[in-house]
């Protein structure tokens, strides 16, 4: 069953611009560099940057086609729609241009990245990383239902995601299996969020009204039209349900009965696929199946649900824990202090690494990020640390680890600084990476970098004094050309490993 969406659309939303800054900026260790400034509104033709390949699938909204970058040689996923299809309606443009927001303010492992997004003249493309396992709902239908473990496996992932989500006030209003992809068809699989169409930012102070979701998997509240971000939780609550026992919650001949069975929340457990089931999940579903959203659990505290122990094998406990010692021990020697450094190393974490390299990065992350919400704060750090070395030179660890690593000053680190921070420089800094990263900032393609094309990237919309520009690149600029040659590229940033050494 495809989306439906129940009810009018209406949002604010913060545009493209949001990542301009209202201060003027003024000296070159200001500068925000994220993930965010490589993600490009491009307006030239697709098939210029990418071979298309054959169609994945299609929705209401257009069709979705795999491709590959021909500078980047990597396999994406584009999803376009057809300009005259929603030019009519405001709500289905409004609803693009809100999934390209929010997916552009995303940065977290369990959330499809999103790379660029192109318009032409009949359509609005959406380039995505391209996930080959297939949708959880093709893996439980294959499988029929779950173990215990490899469902926890899953919800983990999924309820990282949302809390992420939620903790950046996203709500996504039409969780289900069929938008929880995975990147292989195995038990081990990364999961990941996808279609964003129906989300919003939303106002922790308010609740929402429009009716929107899937019928399975819609909350209560949302039938009722007054409700918060836990709509999420419900359906996370569905999807554990369906994961245990192959079936939905809330079940019946037609939609009207199903959304009545809703409304009365009534489920049970006892049907024999239940009977080997644990306690602690039963009763993880009772809380985020609870029928009184204020007293649901959060995406936060059902992380860290006794189910969750309970289910993680010490084989996986301990070789996360090696890969964060070492993970903290590099965070501790990361050295990129030049804002020039850091976006050349922002650009290749965030649109070069491949799944296969992410993933030990994404294992130690986890374990730092205790409260579970996708960021690393103080607090995360020096509790690591403090396993580590004393207290006082943790806290001073911490301090300088922050100013190096966050490097767009937000008070955290975030996934993609992590990544940066704590991956040995030789593996990100492979020959074909420099390169890719050097023909990105070289827009025009001469085959050289100036002053004017670093402002084009990473001061876009940002109110910064042109002197800026000028000083990051005489800092590189050894031959004294007033502009950046591949050479002078490769050693900035090789100056990078030698210091590691
Ligand atoms: O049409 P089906 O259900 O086979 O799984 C998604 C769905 O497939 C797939 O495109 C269809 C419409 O959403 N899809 C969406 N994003 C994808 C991605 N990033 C994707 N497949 C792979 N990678």
């Amino acid at each position: 069953m495809g989306c439906s969406p129940l009810g009018i659309f209406g949002r604010k939303n913060e545009s493209h611009s949001e990542k301009s800054s209202e201060y003027i900026v003024n000296n070159t260790q200001s500068l925000k560099i994220d993930a965010r400034l490589f993600i490009n509104k491009r307006t030239g033709l697709l098939s210029q940057e990418y071979t298309i390949g054959p169609k994945i699938g299609a929705g209401s909204f257009g069709f979705v086609r795999e491709a590959t970058s021909i500078n980047l040689k990597k396999k994406r996923a584009i999803k376009s729609i057809k300009k005259s299809e929603i030019s009519q309606s405001l709500k289905e443009r409004a609803e693009f241009v809100a999934e390209v927001n929010i997916l552009i303010k995303t940065d977290h492992p369990n959330v499809v990245k999103l790379y660029e997004f192109y318009e032409d003249d009949r359509y609005y493309h959406l380039v995505t990383e391209f996930l080959t396992g297939g949708e959880l709902l093709d893996f439980i239908i294959k499988r029929k239902w779950l173990c215990e473990p490899i469902a926890a496996h899953f919800m983990s992932q999924l309820l990282s995601g949302v809390a992420y989500c939620h903790s950046n006030n996203i709500v996504h209003r039409d969780l289900k299996p069929e938008n929880l992809l995975l990147d292989k068809d195995t038990p081990e699989a990364l999961l990941k969020i996808i279609d964003f169409g129906t989300s919003k930012i939303f106002d922790p102070t308010k609740r929402m009204t429009h009716k929107y979701g899937t019928v399975y998997y819609v909350a209560p509240e949302v039938l009722q039209g007054y409700y918060n971000e836990k709509c999420d939780i419900w359906s996370c609550g569905v999807i554990l349900y369906l994961l245990l026992s192959g079936r939905p919650p809330f079940y019946a001949k037609s939609h009207e009965e199903i959304l009545e069975k809703i409304l009365k929340g009534h489920y049970s457990f006892e049907e024999p696929e239940w009977d080997e089931v644990s306690n602690d999940a039963k009763d993880l579903i009772n809380q985020m199946l609870h029928r009184n959203y204020n007293f649901r659990i959060s995406a936060l505290d059902a992380q860290k649900h006794p189910w969750f122990l309970s289910q993680k094998c010490n084989g996986r406990r301990l070789s996360s824990q090696v890969r964060h010692k070492s993970a903290l021990a590099n965070l501790q020697n990361f050295r990129a202090e030049c804002k020039f450094q850091q976006a050349v190393l922002t650009f290749i974490a965030s649109q070069l690494l491949t799944k296969e390299e992410s993933k030990r990065f994404i294992e130690a992350f986890k374990a730092i990020d205790t409260n579970g919400d996708g960021k690393l704060s103080k607090e995360e750090l020096l509790q690591s640390y403090k396993n580590e070395i004393n207290e006082l030179s943790a806290i001073e660890e911490i301090e300088k680890i922050m100013k190096k690593a966050d490097s767009n000053n937000s008070g955290y680190i975030d996934y993609t600084e992590f990544v940066i921070a704590s991956a040995k420089s030789e593996m990100l800094l492979c020959n074909s990476n420099l390169e890719q990263a050097f023909k990105a900032f070289d827009t025009d393609g001469n085959g050289k970098i100036s002053a004017e094309e670093l402002k084009g990237i990473l001061g876009n919309g940002l109110k910064a004094n042109d002197e800026i520009w000028l000083k990051l690149i005489k800092e590189v600029d050894e031959n004294g050309d007033g502009e950046i040659d591949i050479d002078e590229f490769k050693t900035m940033m090789m100056k990078l490993i030698n210091q590691e050494i």
